[in-house]
């Protein structure tokens, strides 16, 4: 029979949903994105001073160089003024065993602004890394496009709300990011030789960093955006030393190495420069 009002609304449901946890950033995150953006500031300021007297026809790393962490001062003041940021909702992991199974959500603050950096200063980073080893233009387009790829299936991988979304974009990142060390990493070694022993010692040691450096940010990834293992700001805090090197100590190893050593000059033609 069709139920009335009267009828007993039925049993009460036992297990009440748990509301949504919320990991958000916190006084130390914020202050570490300040100190960061003023860190990058003022490498800007160093890198385009360091060409001051450099012909522009050799400022090629100086440009590309500089561009990197004027990119970067933006996007870190873009995400120290609380911008370029949304919550990722998630179903909770059973590794809150203290919690019932209820199937609540986990609502994760994230910086998609990384992202947008990440998509303009990696491919510059290797492009710099490219033009050191003599890498031809087909080289570089591919590892250029791999990168971008790496970075979109990043953005896409922490907007995902399945685990077939987050985990499968994050495998296409991975697959991308082995292109990249393949393009730029193996291949730039063989071709650097032609450039000399310098320019060889250069770039391994350059390449070396780099790579190691670059392969630390999908381990974050995993660990922090992933499985949510580690705190929004203790992820600031750790994206913030990677980017530093990544960035501003990249860049100065490779400007003064560039200055004291003739043979990394890069034939850049007409287009560059008239003369
Ligand atoms: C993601 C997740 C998807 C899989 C992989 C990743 C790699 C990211 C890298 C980022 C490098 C950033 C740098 C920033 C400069 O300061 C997107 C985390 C492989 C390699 C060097």
């Amino acid at each position: 029979a069709k139920p009335t009002h009267t009828d007993s609304p039925g049993p009460i449901p036992t297990v009440i949903p748990t509301p949504p946890q919320f990991q958000e950033i916190g006084e130390t995150g914020h202050r570490t994105l300040w100190v960061v953006f003023a860190l990058m500031v003022l490498s800007s300021g160093f890198f385009a001073f360091m060409s001051w007297n450099v012909p522009i026809s050799k400022r090629l790393y100086h440009v590309i160089t500089t561009l990197i962490t004027i990119t970067a001062s933006l996007s870190y003041f873009a995400m120290a003024s609380g911008h370029v940021t949304s919550f990722s909702c998630t179903p909770a992991k059973d590794h809150h065993k203290h919690v019932p199974d209820v199937g609540y959500t986990e609502c994760r603050q994230v910086f998609w602004g990384r992202y947008v950096d990440w998509a303009i200063t990696t491919p510059l980073l290797l492009l710099d890394l490219s033009l050191l080893a003599g890498i031809d233009g087909a080289h570089t387009l591919m590892a250029v496009i791999a990168d971008v790829i790496m970075v979109l299936s990043g953005l896409f991988a922490s907007q995902g709300e399945t685990a077939t979304q987050r985990w499968g974009w994050y495998a296409i990142g991975c697959v991308s990011y082995l292109f990249v060390i393949w393009h730029v990493a193996l291949h730039g070694a063989r071709t650097v030789t032609a450039k000399g022993r310098g320019v060889t010692r250069l770039f391994s040691s350059l390449a070396l960093f780099t790579f190691v450096l670059w392969t630390a940010y999908p381990i974050v990834w995993g660990i922090a955006d992933g499985a949510h293992r580690t705190t929004v700001d203790t992820e600031i805090l750790i994206y913030a030393v990677l980017d530093i090197l990544a960035k501003p100590v990249f860049g100065l190893w490779l400007l003064f190495s560039h200055r004291s050593l003739a043979e990394t000059n890069v034939d850049v033609g007409g287009w560059w420069s008239h003369g």
